[in-house]
């Protein structure tokens, strides 16, 4: 027998960085333990997998406990594909209704890191589908709105900072949090009284609109970048699913107090690209406009990466398509969004073929270990979106640091 064979599987429920409860799955390959949990998301897209089966987190506990221990025992998992592939024969939905997609990804993950331990390497070199080892650039989210924040807050999710041209890993790091650190200051200085409080992910949550909280990120940006002394780039994630009204076919401001039709969204996207000098976009229309995706890339040129996040949901067949309709020039890779590692694998796969920027990204709500960072250097992750303060993201963005060591602070990758 192959020292890589799954001893043992055992599930529980704990919690995630929002405080939902998530599950979490020890692996035992060889003498070796692997431990995950899941991670979730608030703005959800509609294409995404059943996080947990009917009855929630207990149910998938009981389910890996009572009947997927016993088919995963003896499983050599010296290749991810064999564990998944038992997977799918017990749910053979395509939505994982049956298991959770959580539930995979929580196993998928927890066998991998237990055979890497295991076999003696890495987890980003068990999972790899490269050898061409690139540490991905941290795009991470400063001000916060949306979903993730309270009333008041900028409608737009995310304005982000990513450390384009940063000569290594130390800086890229350090510039993300110094621009999160000067955007403090800022938000004090414009915004009298403001409390410094938080959204989800560790960004501020002003009570302001997405112009203004793009003119204060644009000025802590600069600064930086001068102080550093190379260019740092600014962008967004719009999440316009979460602003969309499908009945009223309008995005729903409420923060502005103002209703934009569709030809409008792409006007006000088109023009915050140009007078804030945003270098990427992630969801600025609703999951299902693919057209309306293609017209922002076809105006936008090489100006601006359009990223599709919910509208492709890691999905490769959907990831097809939208190729196809030349809508997207960079991908959202979001593993629990599918539920199976291999099938993330094959997103990646395809958009690194494609020229497509992978983005490996974690959740709103996100389990408080770093092993996100290493799906990302094995996938050939050109960005990693982690958020930048909070445990739960500086796990993420240390990690960087410490495979930084392995493979070389300066070995960066290059949009
Ligand atoms: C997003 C994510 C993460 P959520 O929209 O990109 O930033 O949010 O996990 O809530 O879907
Ligand atoms: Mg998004």
């Amino acid at each position: 027998m192959s020292e890589t064979i799954i001893r043992d599987v055992k599930a529980r429920l704990v919690y995630n960085s929002r405080g939902e409860e998530t599950i979490e799955v020890d692996v035992i390959v060889g003498r070796s333990l692997g431990r995950a949990a899941a991670p979730a998301g608030k703005s959800k897209g509609g294409k995404e997998v059943f996080y947990y089966p009917e009855g929630g987190v207990e149910e998938a506990v009981k389910i890996v406990n009572d009947n997927l221990s016993r088919i995963l025992k003896g499983v050599d998992a010296s290749n991810i594909v064999n564990v998944e592939d038992a997977l799918r024969r017990y749910d053979e939905s395509i939505d994982c209704r049956k298991i959770g997609g959580n539930t995979v990804f929580a196993i998928s993950l927890a066998t991998s890191i237990a055979a890497s331990k295991e076999i003696g390497i890495p987890l980003y070199k068990y999972l790899k589908i490269t050898d061409d080892f690139k540490l991905p650039l941290p795009l991470g989210n400063v001000i916060g709105g949306g979903k993730h924040a309270g009333r008041g807050a900028p409608d737009w999710q995310e304005l982000l900072s990513i450390p384009l041209e940063a000569p290594n890993i130390k800086l890229a790091v350090k510039a993300n949090f110094k621009v999160h650190e000067y955007t403090g200051k800022l938000l004090d200085k414009h915004l009298g009284g403001f409390t410094l409080g938080k959204g989800d992910e560790g960004a501020y949550a002003p009570t302001t609109t997405t112009e203004k909280g793009l003119e204060i990120l644009r000025e802590a940006v600069d600064k930086v970048s001068d102080e550093l002394g190379f260019k740092i780039g600014l962008g967004v994630d719009v999440a316009a699913s979460s602003l969309w009204d499908p009945r009223e076919k309008m995005y729903v401001y409420s923060t502005e107090g103002r209703k934009l039709t569709r030809e409008q969204q792409i006007e006000r996207v088109l023009e915050y690209v140009d007078r804030f000098n945003l270098c990427y976009v992630e969801d600025p229309l609703e999951e299902d406009d693919f057209d309306g995706f293609s017209e922002i890339v076809e105006s936008l040129k090489e100006k601006a990466i359009v990223c599709g996040d919910d509208l492709i949901a890691t999905n490769p067949a959907i990831l097809r398509e939208a190729i196809k309709k030349k809508s997207i020039t960079g991908l959202i890779i979001k593993p629990n969004q599918v539920g199976f590692l291999t099938r993330a694998i094959e997103a990646a796969e395809i958009s690194r073929r494609e020229n497509i920027v992978p983005v490996v990204s974690h959740r709103s709500g996100e389990p408080p270990e770093g092993y996100l960072t290493h799906l990302a250097v094995a996938w050939g992750g050109k960005i990693l979106k982690a958020g930048i303060v909070g445990g739960e993201r500086v796990a993420k963005i240390n990690e960087l640091l410490r495979i930084g060591e392995e493979i070389g602070f300066e070995k960066i990758a290059r949009l």
